[in-house]
């Protein structure tokens, strides 16, 4: 009988984090693991039985195999169709896309993002639900259930199926369409930018370089800018997809996209640079010798968007993740429309996106995205800037001293500390926890606290709350502090840092970002204990 269920039993650690279920791969190629993942999504979401699913991923090694017994999985649970990207490729906002555009009832994205990819590296699998979106912390628990009481999978015994010619397959019942990846999302690029104004300016001689970090842009960013907006070839870089992003780390930030920060910061600079991370849902944005924060993007993006089509009739409101610094609520409160503050992670854009209350949204970790998709948008951002920067015939440098002269300036850093002992990181945020309410008023360094909380969201569409988020700390004098564990790593605990420090005085809009925020960093270092608590001196990346 091809159609199987097989006995297993609950695997530990089956927790959705931020985004999806992380691992390192050789966890997710341990028997049953993938497959008690897999039955508990469908399970979790109530079955799969009728339902068209759209599957695709990074590319990153397994990406093909889980592809396999997903689709085998699929078919097993009564699924009536799969929609595939060709050769497995999908890039994250693309799925999003196709699963809105298809009326499908949901998809499963396979990426572990910006982690590393190879058989010693990361891999990951998250459910996105029919509005295309991450799916929420309801759904996630409900999987998460399920995982500690599975007692069987069903599959179908079968043969893998070539995934790399376009056109229509069937695993017993189930169609399986193979589609391309790229059409359905660049036609949608078209109805949103005005692309006949940026071939325009790429004709006028404007040059770029878009780092593709050998992960999943490449192909979108190649038929995108080089094919349709005539930027000359050449233009995108590392434009190859490799199951191990070609040994590197696929997060564009002036750490890991170093290639692209040299090209930048030397003397043959391009007009504009930007980078994508491995499943194409980030963007870095860089102008010559200038490196420009995500939460200065986001801010920028706000107070230009009108400029590209899409949004001409302006937005109607903005959100952005708590640690994201303020900038955006500056220019928000300038333009008068409403502004979110909400936890870390896309999932929680979802519902205010969906109600209609906010048209643009983004995360200090380089996310970026609009109300097009229900993911962040790394190419989005990129041509938002390009449409913006075509319009108004101005620099990138430009644009941001327009920003900064008319909304100050949020000096903003992040510094992580991977890697760090899990019951040391506990131990942390246990001992910030009990200090917090005693902190106003108190001073550290050369900084007096405001105010400090933990974080709790109260979504205001469904009215579900989400604790313990983070801790944020105000200083007198516009800085703050944030605290934040990360929930997207693959070994150990990363305590992330966030550093923000507003300035409004016109003389000091071009200072060095590391020395103003010198006095917020000894304040947050010294208030939690860091180094003591963890034997750590030094950050291991500092954005
Ligand atoms: C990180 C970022 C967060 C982002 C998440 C997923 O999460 O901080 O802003 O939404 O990654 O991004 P964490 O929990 O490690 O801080 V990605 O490009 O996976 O899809
Ligand atoms: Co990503």
């Amino acid at each position: 009988m091809p159609m199987q269920t097989v006995r297993t039993t609950p695997i530990e650690g089956q927790k959705p984090g931020t985004s999806g279920l992380r691992k390192k791969t050789a966890v997710f190629r341990l028997p049953h693991f993938l497959e008690n993942y897999v039955q508990s999504i469908f399970d979790g979401i109530g079955g799969i039985e009728g339902k068209t699913l759209v599957v695709g991923g990074d590319g990153r090694f397994f990406n093909d195999d889980a592809i396999q017994i997903i689709l085998r999985m699929a078919s097993a649970n009564g699924a009536v169709r799969c929609i595939v990207g060709q050769d497995g490729i999908l890039s994250t906002p693309a799925a999003s896309h196709l699963i809105r555009l298809l009326e499908s009832d949901g998809g499963l994205i396979l990426s572990a993002s910006h982690n590393p990819g190879g058989p010693n590296a990361d891999f990951g699998l998250k459910y996105n639900g029919k509005n295309g979106g991450p799916a929420s912390e309801a759904i996630t628990d409900k999987i998460f259930a399920r995982t500690q009481t599975i007692d069987c999978y069903k599959i179908v015994a079968a043969d893998n199926i070539d995934l790399s010619t376009l056109g229509t397959l069937h695993i017993e019942g189930m169609a399986v369409d193979i589609v391309d990846p790229v059409s359905d999302y660049a036609a949608l690029m078209e109805t949103i930018f005005d692309f006949d104004k940026i071939r325009a300016l790429f004709a006028g001689g404007f040059t770029m370089c878009f780092d593709a970090m050998h992960a999943v842009t490449g192909p979108y960013a190649h038929t995108i800018l080089e094919d349709m907006l005539g930027a000359d070839k050449g233009t995108v870089i590392n434009g190859l997809p490799r199951s191990d992003f070609g040994n590197g780390h696929p997060d564009p930030n002036p750490i890991w996209a170093k290639e692209l920060m040299d090209t930048m910061y030397s003397g043959a600079a391009p007009d504009f640079g930007a980078a994508s991370d491995g499943d194409g849902d980030r963007n870095m944005i860089v102008g010559p010798g200038t490196y420009i924060t995500p939460s200065d993007s986001l801010a920028l993006l706000t107070f230009k968007a009108h400029l590209a089509p899409a949004y001409r009739a302006g937005l109607s409101g903005v959100a952005r993740s708590m640690p994201t610094s303020r900038a955006v609520d500056r220019v928000a409160e300038g333009l008068g429309i409403p502004c979110f503050e909400t936890p870390t992670g896309w999932k929680f854009f979802g519902n205010l996106l969906d109600a209609g209350k906010v048209t643009l949204c983004g995360e200090e970790s380089a996310g970026t995205g609009s109300d097009h998709v229900r993911e962040k948008d790394g190419l989005w951002a990129v041509l938002l800037w390009l449409n913006i920067l075509a319009e108004t015939k101005t620099s990138v440098a430009g644009l941001m001293t327009d920003l900064w002269a008319t909304y100050g300036r949020c000096y903003y850093s992040r510094l992580d500390y991977e890697n760090v002992d899990s019951d040391k990181a506990t131990q942390l945020f246990g001992s910030l926890r009990a200090k917090l309410d005693g902190l106003s008023g108190q001073n550290f360094g050369d900084l007096e606290v405001e105010n400090a909380d933990e974080f709790e969201y109260l979504d205001p569409v469904d009215g579900s709350t989400s604790a313990g988020q983070g801790f944020r700390v105000s200083f007198i004098g516009q800085s703050r502090a944030v605290f934040r564990l990360s929930g997207t790593g693959t070994s150990g605990a990363t305590i992330r840092i966030y550093l923000e420090q507003l300035q409004t005085d016109a003389n000091h809009l071009d200072d060095d970002p590391t020395q103003v925020l010198h006095p917020v960093r000894d304040a947050a270092l010294e208030l939690s204990d860091l180094a003591a608590i963890t034997g750590r001196t030094k950050p291991d990346v500092i954005t």
